[in-house]
């Protein structure tokens, strides 16, 4: 549906996500992010799709949080409403990988939505930043948290305290995007990113997801050991002996996901 504010399709296993409120620079609000966080999960679930690119438009990936949803809100409408969380945490609850395919503008709570997907990839036009200093307030959905881990407490206290942009060179050499390419090659390289995702075991995919993202939640030694476990379990699934009989015998693996 055109008028949705999450518009999906399927580009072979791969789910495509296009936040849809462009007159807003997709301007996030409790509607688009309900939608998005089911359209995620539905994805999530469906063993069709094996990987998912999650994108705006030219102009805007995402301009932040709707400050004018938000401007007249009390203490207790954010608190008691539970503002942020009770449509973000779909997000965290998706096991399948997630790219985010950002052009323009990713701002306060884009910045933190495209940080929240699993590969960053941005076009040359891409501008990030946590600019919600400038409005009186701080990052609500994870701004002063994932992006000292992506980027380093430095530069994270300079776009949090500042709240000035950063463009995709200075991101990418941040570590903050995976690739950067010019936009008209956005959408492509994102899809052909996730159709080769898609096209890998898929147990292998999730755990190789959950142990990355153990390494920010645990000390070393409990990583190292989460990811031994996993890999032990591995040699559990069909798609183990075929990719490595595959490899032995010079062929392409042909893998069931299981
Ligand atoms: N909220 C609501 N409307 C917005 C937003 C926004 N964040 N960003 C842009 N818009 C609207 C504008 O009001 C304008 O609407 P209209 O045409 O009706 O006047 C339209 O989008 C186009 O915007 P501009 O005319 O401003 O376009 P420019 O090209 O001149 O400027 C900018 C583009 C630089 C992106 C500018 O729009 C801007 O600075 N936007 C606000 C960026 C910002 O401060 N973001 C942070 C918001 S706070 C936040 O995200 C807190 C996160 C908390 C967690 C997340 C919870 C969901």
């Amino acid at each position: 549906m055109s008028d949705s504010l999450v518009l999906t399709e399927t580009r072979g296993r791969v789910g495509l996500l296009t936040l849809n409120r462009p007159k807003a620079l997709n301007a996030l609000n409790d509607e688009l992010m309900d939608r998005l966080g089911e359209a995620l999960l539905a994805f999530d679930a469906d063993p069709g799709i094996g990987a998912m690119v999650l994108t705006g438009s030219e102009k805007a990936f995402a301009a932040g949080a709707d400050i004018a949803a938000m401007k007249d809100y009390t203490h207790m409408d954010a608190f008691t409403g539970d503002f942020i969380t009770r449509n973000w945490e779909a997000l965290r609850r998706v096991r399948k990988p997630v790219i985010a395919a950002v052009a323009g503008y990713a701002l306060g709570g884009g910045c933190e939505l495209a940080m929240m997907c699993d590969i960053v990839i941005a076009a040359d036009t891409a501008r990030f930043g946590q600019p919600e200093i400038n409005l009186g307030i701080i990052p609500g959905a994870g701004g002063t948290q994932r992006l000292p881990r992506a980027v380093g407490k430095a530069k994270a206290m300079d776009l949090v305290l500042t709240g000035r942009r950063m463009d995709a060179a200075e991101a990418e050499r941040a570590g903050l995007v995976a690739r950067v390419v010019p936009a008209a090659r956005l959408l492509d390289e994102a899809l052909e990113v996730a159709t080769a995702i898609a096209g890998m075991s898929l147990p292998a995919v999730l755990m190789a997801k959950e142990a990355v993202n153990r390494a920010y939640e645990s000390p070393l030694s409990e990583g190292l050991l989460f990811e031994r476990r996993s890999f032990h379990s591995l040699f559990g699934t069909e798609d183990q002996k075929e990719g490595m009989a595959a490899f032995l015998e010079k062929r392409p693996p042909s893998f069931k996901n299981r």
